[in-house]
């Protein structure tokens, strides 16, 4: 089955948006498997962020992922990264659409609320960077037939 990582940001933390935001997955009926707050350190920011090493934003970045505690998330489902996205919204929240995560309680792509995986094979890289094994729950939600055929 399909994961994704997710993780709200330091500014989601601090607004007290982790719960809206975790409801927003689960009313979809993604499945949480795994969910934690982190202190990130410089070394797990740099990583994350790797990709993006040689961006003017780097820097700024990863001081802002350290600032704070950072929720970090494994949500699970047919379609999960792309849906995760979908919900999540644009990059830049002042042009991301109404009804999306960004788009509803964002102002600056500095301080854009949260992450998600890209891609498919992203969402591997980054749930084992972030993720142990034994911290992923494997479990079936009861509601699971009024969710799927
Ligand atoms: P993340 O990776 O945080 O889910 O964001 P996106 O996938 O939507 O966008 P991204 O990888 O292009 O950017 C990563 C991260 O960098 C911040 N950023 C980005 C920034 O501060 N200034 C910028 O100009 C850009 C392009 C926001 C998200």
């Amino acid at each position: 089955m399909e994961r994704t990582f997710v993780a709200i940001k330091p500014d989601g933390v601090q607004r007290g948006l982790v719960g809206q935001i975790v409801s927003r997955f689960e009313a979809k009926g993604f499945k949480l498997v795994g969910l934690k707050l982190v202190s990130v350190s410089r070394e797990l920011a740099e990583q994350h962020y790797d990709v993006h090493k040689d961006k003017p934003f780097f820097k700024g970045l990863v001081e802002f992922i350290i600032s704070g505690p950072v929720a970090a998330m494994v949500w699970e489902g047919d379609g999960v990264v792309a849906g995760a996205r979908k919900l999540i919204g644009a990059t830049n929240p002042i042009t991301a659409e109404p009804g999306t995560i960004r788009g509803d309680f964002g102002l600056n792509i500095g301080r854009n609320l949260i992450h998600g995986s890209d891609a498919v094979e992203t969402a591997r890289t980054e749930i084992d960077l972030w993720f142990k094994e034994e911290e992923l729950a494997d479990w079936e939600p009861t509601i699971a037939p009024w969710l799927h055929e």
